[in-house]
């Protein structure tokens, strides 16, 4: 049975890797419900199907999927990927799985945060939302993982580690009153040092432009390395995104991490704008109490949001104009690393992207 420790990562010696660290694979959430995704969720299937067939030609996949998916999904999805039965109320392992944790010797453990639909009842994009806020304790259990609950509400896509004491995160989402109402931001940059196994935090101001995340950190800037990252860009001054990257950009470029260094910050150019469609909006249920999804809504699209697997980026191609050359940007950025595309419009029009649809384990050294 997976123990509940009592103590903290910190104190224990663990902390969180990087993404480009050894992976002993990656687990998704399969997505269905109809007021989140287009046409009873198809469209959407099928993009996750094709992001889980991508990474499992470099490592292994899990995908979690309730009980009345799972023929549906073991149909769709290829047979390298590994498909088990779990309940959820979406489809976003980033933000409600676990943060895995490694220390010095290779053995795994993991983080579970509390879980609120990035918001709660105030702003938060569904209720009941207590399903996933189970995800990470199923997920550490199936793994015989030992896990740390922590007491803070908190996204995996809220923040981004390089592995070696640094990270990264935004004012916008982690100080914000419907997350941790009661804590200040020296309280969780405690938390963050406890948990996570981290000595220096830089704040960013805000996430991208109307993000309905409150401003993840993951779609906005992350590492490739330490001492190197990638930051969503663009040069079109009038656009409401050009302050919030160039903020961005500057507090970077002032900023050292952890081990004192400067950070080489790579622009991507954002795509588009891009926005919905009156006939991808007419395909999403109305339910109250849930995010509306209408025609004409600015869309977070932002390359940022890959993800990192053993050998490869997958990357989402969001727009003809600018996926070749943030293609071209991203494999300068990993020299050693296959770039895979993967048609992402359809997780995007969700919410989120590539990233926030994966979470990745450590592999373990055995002892
Ligand atoms: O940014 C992420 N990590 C997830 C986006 C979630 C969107 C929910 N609709």
């Amino acid at each position: 049975m997976t123990r509940t420790l009592a103590t903290t990562p910190a104190t224990d010696g663990f902390r969180m890797p990087g993404e480009f660290d050894p992976h002993q694979g990656t687990w998704m959430l399969w997505p269905e419900r109809p007021d989140t995704w287009r046409w009873g969720a198809k469209p959407a299937q099928a993009a996750y199907a094709e992001v889980a067939r991508a990474i499992s030609e470099f490592e292994r996949v899990t995908m979690c999927v309730s009980p009345g998916q799972f023929a549906n999904a073991r149909q769709v999805l290829p047979e390298a990927v590994r498909v088990v039965e779990m309940t959820s109320n979406d489809a976003w392992v980033r933000d409600c799985g676990p943060s895995f944790l490694i220390n010095d010797a290779g053995e795994v453990r993991g983080v579970d945060w509390r879980f609120n639909a990035w918001g709660g009842l105030e702003s938060g994009l569904y209720s009941p939302w207590d399903q996933d806020d189970m995800v990470g304790q199923k997920i550490l259990e199936l793994e015989n993982v030992a896990r740390y609950a922590a007491p803070l509400i908190l996204e995996g896509g809220s923040i981004e580690v390089d592995g070696d004491g640094t990270l990264l995160t935004t004012r916008e989402c982690l100080l914000n009153h419907d997350r941790n109402p009661d804590l200040g931001l020296a309280e969780i940059e405690a938390q963050l040092g406890e948990y996570l196994g981290i000595s220096k935090i830089i704040w960013l101001e805000k996430g991208v432009y109307n993000d309905e995340t409150e401003g993840h950190i993951d779609n906005l800037a992350r590492f490739a390395r330490p001492g190197v990252v990638m930051l969503d860009w663009t040069d079109d001054t009038t656009d409401p995104q050009y302050p919030i990257s160039l903020d961005a950009f500057q507090r970077l470029s002032q900023a050292t991490d952890a081990r004192g260094r400067k950070l080489e910050v790579i622009k991507l150019p954002q795509p588009g704008p891009l926005h919905m469609t009156q006939d991808e909006s007419r395909g999403v249920d109305v339910v109250e109490g849930t995010q509306p999804r209408e025609a004409g809504l600015r869309l977070a699209a932002s390359y940022v949001n890959f993800y990192l697997c053993n050998g490869a980026v997958i990357m989402p191609l969001l727009d003809e104009r600018t996926d070749a050359v943030a293609a071209d940007l991203i494999q300068r950025g990993f020299p050693d690393r296959r770039v895979v595309g993967v048609a992402a419009r359809e997780i995007l029009l969700g919410g989120g992207d590539i990233h926030c649809i994966t979470q990745q384990q450590p592999l373990a050294r055995r002892r």
